[in-house]
């Protein structure tokens, strides 16, 4: 928690943040107050059991701040799912194509790799989709996850604010090499990104979609 490296991450991660600390907290007041009405009432003590009506303020007290609380959680996620949803304009669109079991992305001037290079700073649209199951594009340390259909576009976006290499992963089973379906982005400074997109020079960990065989062995599987 708290080591996100996108515009998104304060946000989900608060929303997770809050909602943690009101789940621990519920859970040792009942615990402990559990305990305590068994050791207090049990039989020994308590012989006679005595029925006890309405108790008007408890009854408000317990209904109103679980209702606040629950009401909070709503908020966070509400207002984060906006954010995500608003797709900017002027960001740099990448075409995201999923495949069992691989991700292969697409740039506006038609380069392709198999890794996802962004720029620093600034804000990405991916265009998604599936050309054969539901996957998932999942980019944990951005905090970003979404559903990938085949028949159906669907938009995500970020700007990352940190260099670095970050992983990519499907989020959604999508059969037997689901697990191995992981992929990297990498995070680099604008002009460095322009200078690779504008050139068909290797930077490592890149891979060109024409240099893979898993189009390949897709379909010897098939
Ligand atoms: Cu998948």
């Amino acid at each position: 928690m708290f080591d996100g490296v996108s515009n998104f991450s304060q946000s989900t991660d608060l929303a997770f943040f809050f909602t943690l600390v009101v789940s621990i907290f519920f859970l040792v007041l009942i615990t402990v107050l559990m305990i305590y009405f068994v050791i207090k009432y049990n039989r020994k003590r308590n012989p006679k059991a005595t029925n006890v009506h309405h108790n008007t303020a408890l009854e408000v007290t317990w209904t109103v701040i679980p209702t606040i609380l629950v009401l909070i959680m709503f908020w966070l996620g509400w207002t984060g799912y906006l954010d995500q949803s608003r797709i900017p304009e002027n960001a740099l669109t990448i075409d995201v194509q999923a495949q069992m079991w691989k991700w292969s992305f697409k740039y506006p001037n038609g380069k392709q790799t198999d890794t996802l290079y962004v720029p620093l700073n600034k804000d990405v649209v991916l265009n998604l989709h599936s050309i054969d199951v539901n996957h998932a594009f999942y980019v944990p340390k951005f905090r970003i996850k979404k559903d990938v259909y085949p028949n159906q576009k669907r938009t995500a976006w970020f700007n990352a604010k940190e260099v670095g290499s970050y992983d990519i992963a499907c989020a959604e089973y999508c059969g037997l090499n689901h697990s191995y379906m992981y992929n990297k982005v990498y995070v680099i400074p604008e002009n460095e990104f322009n200078a690779w997109l504008n050139s068909p020079a290797k930077y490592p960990g890149e891979v060109l979609a024409s240099d893979t065989v898993s189009n390949k062995s897709v379909n010897e599987l098939k």
